[in-house]
Order: structure tokens, then sequence, then C-alpha cells
């Protein structure tokens, strides 16, 4: 067996049985201590090129907490027009208009490209996109807006977007499959209020979205929520050997991520995360925030009786909305509760920063009565 088929558990078993030395440790954690790179290029994780052995970055933060844990070696950046950071409170609300009847109509266009986005750092997936970027962009509207998505597909294989939420079935993305060199446009009225996501529907529809085709769809409530911090997280994973399991996990893409950059908010502010959960293959995923518990609104459809709890599990296509106080000065982990997924990348932290200002760390969203 050459040493490309290995897949992700294989390898975390040898790292068990102490590859490279290493008795115990993890495939990420030899990542973090600059060892068995040669191994880990050999699943694909990490690149084959010798003279790459870069130190941790001079950007990274000091935490005890954060050098006690896994980790990579280098930077996810932007160099292929995608900023993971810039992704987590980028909000995009369309073109606005004010049709004849006085309602507020949103305009989006949504081009499918075909391509390689970078996963971990030196790590480069073949995906097809929605405007170049994974996840795509986040739509966001209020309820009894007139969306309308125009779908450009530049893209070699056909495409969909089907939105989820309640519209006429014919602008639902299964049908028409939009080919290569074609356009459609979806137009309905956005209800109702919740947290929605938009992704392919084409068959195989596992490969379609494990491909990147997917985004976040937020229908905010008619007078909007309280002001509060606002994050999106799309929980996501890529298999890079095309093995049917994969060997990166991540919010927003990047692995580790927000393990390198944490999310600064102010301690005692209130945060709130967009969360989605669209990795393929495995039956669930889950989000874990050490030092606090967040309250969760399921599918974001109502604004009272939250559950509180610090862990949530998640089907694919599950989406909630979460809030939550840091009220401790510090660097909170958060991560998924399936270890496995949190030493392969999915794994991060927010600094809770006494004081911070509203206009620094994740922006202040206004709530009630904003619109752009
Ligand atoms: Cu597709």
């Amino acid at each position: 067996m050459g040493p490309q088929r290995l897949n992700r558990r294989d390898w975390l078993k040898l790292g068990a049985a102490g590859v490279a030395g290493v008795s115990g440790a993890t495939l990420l954690d030899l990542a973090a201590r600059g060892g068995a790179r040669g191994a880990l290029a050999s699943v694909g994780l990490l690149p084959a090129a010798a003279g790459h052995e870069a130190p941790r970055s001079a950007g990274a933060p000091s935490a005890h907490a954060q050098e006690e844990s896994a980790g990579v070696i280098g930077e996810t950046g932007p160099p292929n027009g995608f900023d993971p950071g810039a992704f987590l409170t980028d909000f995009d609300y369309g073109r606005v208009a004010t049709r004849a009847d006085g309602r507020t109509v949103r305009r989006w266009e949504i081009v499918a490209v075909d391509r390689e986005i970078e996963v971990a750092p030196g790590v480069w997936y073949p995906a097809w996109t929605y405007n170049g970027q994974v996840p795509g962009p986040t739509l966001r509207c209020t309820q009894g807006d007139i969306v309308q998505v125009e779908f450009v597909n530049a893209g070699s294989h056909p495409h969909t977007i089907h939105f989820h939420g309640a519209h006429p079935p014919e602008m639902d993305g299964v049908v028409p499959l939009v080919q290569p060199g074609e356009r459609f446009t979806y137009e309905f009225e956005a209800m109702p209020f919740g947290l929605h996501l938009y992704h392919c529907h084409t068959l195989p529809l596992k490969r379609h979205i494990h491909k990147g085709l997917y985004g976040a769809f937020i229908i905010d409530p008619p007078r909007g929520r309280a002001p509060a911090r606002e994050m999106v997280m799309v929980m996501n994973g890529f298999d890079t050997n095309f093995d049917g399991d994969n060997e990166v996990y991540a919010v927003n893409t990047a692995a580790f991520y927000h393990h390198q950059h944490p999310i600064r908010v102010g301690a005692g502010d209130l945060c709130r995360v967009y969360l989605i959960n669209i990795t393929e293959f495995d039956p669930i995923n889950s989000f874990h925030l050490h030092a606090s518990m967040f309250r969760l609104f399921r599918t974001g459809t109502r604004l009272e009786n939250p559950e509180l709890t610090d862990t949530i599990m998640m089907c694919q296509g599950e989406r909630h909305v979460l809030e939550f106080e840091l009220m401790y000065p510090g660097m909170h982990m958060f991560h998924a509760h399936q270890s496995e997924f949190a030493e392969l990348g999915w794994m991060g932290f927010f600094e809770a920063v006494p004081g911070l200002a509203a206009s620094e760390g994740a922006p202040v969203h206004e709530g009630y009565g904003e619109r752009a």
C-alpha cells in the first residue's frame, strides 16, 4: 500500500503507536512540534516540499493554552482572495432596491467557478465555489424582503442553488440544473426569519456539497436581534485525498485559523454566532465552548426560551444561533467535541478583552432597526 493510501484514521492509529518516535501524539500535535512532516505529506495534509520547516508564526499568540494545544505550522492566508478572518464577520446585504409596491428587493449575483483553495497552510484543495470562495458569501436579508439571486454557472459541471427556508418549489434549486455557461434567477420572499443555508443540489449530492458549494443565508427577524458582536461559523471538512473521509476539519475552511488568530471580543459583551454544519461524510459535527455557556436558539427561528448549554451536536444541514457573554477575561477555547475533528483543525479561541472598544475585535451589529 502506497503512503497516499493511508487515510486519516490510519494515520491517527500510527501516531498513537509511536510513529516518528513521539508516542501518543496526534497528527497536528506532531505538526505543532515541527515533526513528522514527511509522514504528514504522505497523507496529503502537508506539502512535501523540502526547506519549508517554518517556525511558529511570529504573529501566533503566545498564550500558554495555545502552546499546549495542537496546531499547524505556517499561515493560511488570503493569497487566493479568501480571508477566513474577514469572512467570519462579513455579511452581504446585496444590492438594495424598493419595488413599486414598497417592498424591499435584495439582489445578488452568484457565480459558480472551479478554484483551488487553501484549507491548511500549504494544503490546496480543488474546490467548486460560489464566487470563488468556500463558504460562499453570507447572504443576509430581513423577513419579508424579496430575494433575487442571479446564478451564473461558470464552472465545469452543472450546478444549482438550493435555499433552505420557505419558497415556491420552482425556486427550490433542485431543478432546473444550470449547465455550464447558463444562468438562472431565483426569486422568492424571505421567510421565515432564522438561520438558513444554501447549497448546490446536483447529484451526486455529497460530492457537489463537499467540493465547496454552500454558504450561510440569514433572514433577520422584522425588528432584528439585540446588538451583539456577530460571527458566521460554517463547520466544514475536506477530503484531500478523495478516499471518502475528511483529512481536514475547520470552521470556515481554514484549519486552526482561529487557533492562530483568536477572535477578539469584549469581556461581558453579547456575542452571537450563526453556526452551520455542512460537513460531508461524517454523520454529525459539534461545537463546544470552554469556560462559559451559550444560549441556543435552534435554527434561529424564535427569539425566546433558548436552551443553556456548552455543547451542541448537529447533523449536516442543521444550523443554530448561539448567544453568550464571556465574563472572564482571557482565552476561551472552542472546538468540535469529536476530539478527532478538533485535532484535525476544528479548534480555535475567543479572546475576551476587558473594555474592548466596539470598533475593535469582532464588529458589533446594531440589531434592532439596523438595515443596510
Ligand atoms: Cu453542484
